[in-house]
């Protein structure tokens, strides 16, 4: 193959280097997860991160990444400016070692700490490996850099001045090597924008801009929050009802630890804890959000002891009931984070537990003091919860009993499957009579069971927690899957391992989908975290030239049919639903494995499902409107 020539002579170095960034492309999934949708985005996460250390160091307070055509990404920020200097031994500048040289990033930083080669920190090197291009620009001393990488981190010239500036700072653009993402080369506007807004809040201060210039998705979004995590906590609660205006901020710093958390309770049931340690989202939790809840509890009861709301010992409220409501947002910048669990997604060192629970403790202890009348929300709020928990625990005794005696009797409406082999085992909960009726009789009954609900679920969030119990399609649910509720769930019971929604390709199948959702992430988390939750593909079309039928899951692909049986009459079906189709298409089209695509849903970001459920179940009807008729957004957003 021809090579370009370039400006460069390679010595043992320079080839060392490449090897480096040859495994890289060898093996990309080691660095950045996977190929698919997740590690492109990766990337970007990436050099963004190099941009907020710059920001949280103190040397910038703007980044901005732009989106453009053809999917290619430009990062700067307003900083010093990567360091363009010659190493003397290597004889090359900075920035090209800091971008071929594998985990060369966390040499140039001079923060206390830094939120790149964190968890997913792997280095910009990496990035420029799985690239089809890179070229970094540095804004520095009134003289412009410049210096281009291609074909997977090789640089065509060395780094040079190409003329002056009046800036100062960083850019980054780079273009994702299509030849290591084969699944896609093309940014998920609300991811990006959705994970920048974030990053926006957990960084106080630092204006972030996000510009997607593409034309299908051509916007432009400022992020700037002063206020930090109560910004957040308020933009989380905006589709609730609070129950006390002011948003509890607490600020504090220890050991070279930072902590910043946010609180606030509204009039919903499930709490909203989050937490984050360098701006990662500690799924798992950790000793920060440890340290939290053990204060939380702590203050609650002795401000509640004190001031005579709580006169008897065996009226202490526990966790749950100083947790019901509260939407809390814990995040700790750390230098030295330690991730343990089954994802790496839980903070491990001990000394933040302590740190954590004495910064929280005494400020919010204050808080309460100062603040009478929103003291005593808090503790009306916590004891009714304590009341209801009682309550809930009477309504649950009531149906294991009603369980116990019916034992091993599963639901009326569950048509199971023969096998009892959990893994292989899928079941189908399917939206209405009709179509539980053509599944059941399309199915595959070895191993796929149907089980038909009703219309709209128990709307889970507005309900109280023993409300739930009494839900029948709920319980239906609960006795199918087999593996429990809410503390009580245990994966190891649950009788299939492909839990899959199939609902209409409409805005009523939406909203069942999103209901089902968020009864699964608030009380079978473990369901979804698991990756046992899945939503069917059902196609929107049926095209038929003559006797050749053929289905589109899509606009774009009933296009693509279109043109593939050219320019002939054809007999186009619009499904409204799936109880339009018989049997065999919807086992054809939907359920057979060989054919069928199912999305899994994931957890990733928490935070903005639950934001999408809230604003399902809320009481603000504009929004929900607007959600759902673009509700086919949402399923792939889950999945990123
Ligand atoms: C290091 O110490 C000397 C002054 O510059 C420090 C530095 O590394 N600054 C820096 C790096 N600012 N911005 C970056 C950076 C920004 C982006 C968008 C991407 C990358 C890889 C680095």
């Amino acid at each position: 193959m021809m090579e370009k020539p370039v400006e460069h002579s390679y010595d043992a170095n320079d080839i060392q280097v490449l090897e480096g960034l040859e495994a890289v492309r060898k093996r990309p999934g080691m660095y950045i997860g996977s190929t698919s949708g997740r590690g492109l985005h990766h990337l970007v996460w990436e050099i963004v991160d190099n941009g907020i250390d710059e920001a949280l160091a103190g040397y910038a307070n703007k980044i901005t990444v732009t989106v453009s055509e053809d999917n290619v990404i430009t990062v700067t920020d307003n900083g010093r400016g990567m360091p363009i200097g010659i190493n003397e031994k290597s004889g090359k500048s900075a920035v090209e070692t800091i971008f071929t040289v594998l985990h060369a990033g966390g040499k140039f930083g001079g923060g206390a700490y830094k939120v790149s080669g964190g968890l997913h920190g792997v280095g910009a090197s990496v990035v420029n490996a799985l690239s089809e291009y890179l070229e970094v620009y540095v804004h520095q001393d009134g003289k412009l850099y410049y210096q281009r990488f291609e074909h997977g981190g090789t640089p065509v010239a060395d780094i040079k001045q190409i003329g002056t500036t009046t800036e100062r700072g960083s850019v980054v653009r780079f273009k994702a090597d299509p030849e290591i993402f084969t699944e896609t080369t093309v940014y998920d506007h609300n991811t990006l924008r959705d994970r920048l807004q974030q990053l926006a809040f957990l960084n106080k201060g630092i204006e972030i801009e996000f510009n997607d210039e593409r034309e299908e998705h051509k916007a432009s979004y400022n992020y700037l929050y002063k206020g930090g995590l109560a910004e957040y906590v308020k933009f989380l609660n905006k589709n609730k009802v609070a129950a006390h205006e002011d948003i509890i901020y607490v600020e504090g710093f220890d050991e070279d630890i930072t902590v910043e958390i946010a609180m606030q309770y509204n009039d919903g049931f499930a709490p909203n804890i989050y937490s984050f340690c360098n701006n990662i989202n500690t799924h798992e939790g950790g000793t920060h959000e440890e340290g939290f809840r053990m204060a939380l509890t702590r203050i609650i009861n002795s401000y509640g002891k004190e001031n005579n709301f709580i006169r008897k010992e065996e009226d202490t409220l526990n966790g749950d009931d100083v947790r019901e409501g509260l939407t809390a947002i814990i995040s700790v910048k750390h230098p030295d984070p330690q991730y343990e669990g089954q994802t790496k997604t839980k903070l491990g060192n001990s000394e933040v537990r302590k740190i954590v629970s004495n910064i929280f403790a005494t400020q919010f202890e204050k808080f309460l003091l100062e603040h009478p009348n929103e003291a005593k929300i808090i503790m009306d709020k916590c004891i009714v919860a304590s009341k209801a928990r009682l309550a809930a625990r009477k309504a649950r005794e009531l149906t294991r009993r009603k369980g116990a005696l019916e034992i091993s009797s599963l639901p009326g409406k569950l048509a199971d499957c023969a096998c009892r082999d959990a893994e292989l085992c899928e079941i189908y909960i399917v939206e209405g009579d009709s179509a539980g009726g053509s599944a059941k009789l399309g199915r595959e009954r070895e191993y796929q069971a149907i089980m038909p609900i009703r219309g709209k679920i128990l709307n889970v969030e507005k309900a109280r927690l023993h409300r739930i119990y009494e839900n029948q399609e709920i319980r239906s649910m609960i006795t199918a899957f087999g593996c429990g509720i809410g503390d009580e769930f245990d994966a190891s019971k649950l009788r299939y391992h492909k839990v899959v929604i199939m609902t209409d390709a409409d805005v009523d199948g939406a909203h069942i989908r999103t209901l089902l959702l968020t009864f699964f992430y608030r009380f079978l988390k473990g369901l979804i975290e698991g990756g046992y939750v899945y939503i069917a593909q059902p196609p929107l079309y049926k095209v038929a030239k003559g006797k050749e039928v053929r289905y589109a899951y899509s606009d774009d692909e009933l296009e693509n049919i279109k043109n593939d049986f050219g320019n002939v009459k054809l007999d186009i079906q619009r499904y409204k639903g799936l109880g339009e189709m018989d049997p065999e298409q919807l086992w054809e089209t939907t359920m057979d494995p060989k054919n069928r695509t199912l999305l899994r849903v994931t957890l990733e970001d928490a935070m903005v499902a639950d934001s999408v459920f809230e604003m399902l179940m809320g009481d603000e009807v504009e929004p929900r409107r607007k959600f759902i008729t673009d509700n086919a957004q949402f399923v792939r957003n889950l999945d990123f």
